[in-house]
């Protein structure tokens, strides 16, 4: 038995691997092993020497089945540590931008502006692009005779003559979204709504689809004076600068009363835009006060409740912020532009990194 012993415990300590040491378990301890073919010869002793020889043969398979679990869980960590060490990946490596594609300027703004706005308390609505012309329209009260509802600048969608669902088209602005989120929120509410708008227009600066960010701010005590405010701290933060200054022009909108397109200071020196200085305005959004209807279409009470509404084109701020040219390169797909004027896909823009990092 010792000889046993020492026979096994050797080929289990000299086992290379997890099919090797199956192979000493089976010829020790298997059905047809060694030491199970000598438990077999116990029937046949007498009963004294059965009890000694049967007590020594089971320490034995104890012991060598003992050795095997231990050399079974040796080899399973050896086999572990091996996978560690061949199949590590360092995941704080840098990506490889090239590969990775870049972020397009639009993209890049609308993160921008969101950051900036949920800062302030913003939160971001969507809404679907085809809207019917209550959305659209009636709720922002534009009527039917209205000549932005004319058939020149809205997108319909197709009707089969005996359909008698209201029309649909597709939005003209980002106002629906705001409409919905008011008469699913109610009031209080702070949105803002990025997102693609549709008009039948086409020259050097009008892009049938375009993109627009809509802000919409609900509350009992708001006033211009809160307008003025958001959106001279919106201008300083998006175009990082230290400081804006904003001039209001008394305008008109249908969905508010009163209105103001909104302009801001800047200089053009050698062709080259400065905001925040200079001797120039430049109009970059409208805005004003949500008029009572509005706010009834979408559930609101009016004697409650008043807020303030703006709109800006988005590709138009890109333009502005990264010296683009030209509007309608925005939607050619030209990979080579989008390798000039894109952003690298995993910087992130926040405000305390400055936001174009
Ligand atoms: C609700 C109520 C009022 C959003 C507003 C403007 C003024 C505006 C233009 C800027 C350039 C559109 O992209 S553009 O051509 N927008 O001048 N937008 S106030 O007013 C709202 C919106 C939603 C419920």
């Amino acid at each position: 038995m010792q000889d046993l012993k020492a026979k096994y415990l050797s080929a289990i300590a000299n086992a290379a691997d997890e099919s090797a040491l199956e192979d000493v378990r089976l010829a020790a301890l298997g059905k047809k092993g060694e030491i199970s073919a000598l438990m077999a010869t116990l029937g046949k002793m007498e009963a004294d020497q059965r009890k000694v020889t049967g007590a020594a043969l089971n320490l034995l398979k104890d012991e060598i089945d003992a050795a095997l679990r231990a050399k079974k869980a040796a080899l399973g960590d050896a086999a572990l540590d091996e996978r560690l060490r061949s199949e590590w990946l360092d995941v704080t490596l840098p990506a490889r931008p090239r590969r990775m594609g870049t972020i397009h300027p639009v993209s890049q703004v609308m993160e921008e502006l969101t950051a900036i706005f949920a800062d302030m308390g913003f939160a971001v609505a969507e809404g679907p692009q085809v809207e019917s012309d209550w959305y659209n329209f009636d709720a922002l009260n534009i009527p039917p005779e209205h000549p932005a509802r004319q058939e020149h600048d809205t997108f319909f969608m197709h009707r089969a003559p005996d359909d008698t669902r209201p029309p649909h088209v597709l939005r003209t602005h980002t106002s629906p979204v705001q409409i919905r989120a008011m008469t699913e929120q109610g009031a209080p509410i702070r949105v803002i709504a990025p997102g693609r708008v549709y008009r039948m227009d086409m020259d050097q600066t009008h892009t049938p689809m375009f993109h627009q960010v809509e802000g919409l701010a609900i509350d009992r005590n708001i006033s211009m004076a809160n307008l003025k405010w958001c959106l001279e701290e919106f201008c300083r933060a998006f175009f990082e600068v230290p400081s804006v200054e904003l001039r209001f022009r008394a305008s008109h909108f249908p969905f508010t009363e009163p209105s103001a397109e909104v302009d801001i200071r800047c200089s053009w020196e050698g062709g080259q835009l400065k905001i925040g200085q200079g001797d120039k305005w430049m109009e970059i959004l409208g805005s004003g006060m949500v008029h009572p209807k509005v706010l009834t279409a979408a559930g609101v009470d009016p004697t409650q409740w008043q807020g303030f509404a703006f709109g800006m084109g988005i590709d138009r701020i890109a333009m502005l912020k990264y010296g683009i040219p030209d509007l309608r390169a925005f939607f050619e797909s030209d990979l080579r532009w989008l390798r000039h004027y894109g952003f690298a896909a995993l910087d992130m823009p926040d405000l305390a990194g400055g936001l174009s990092g």
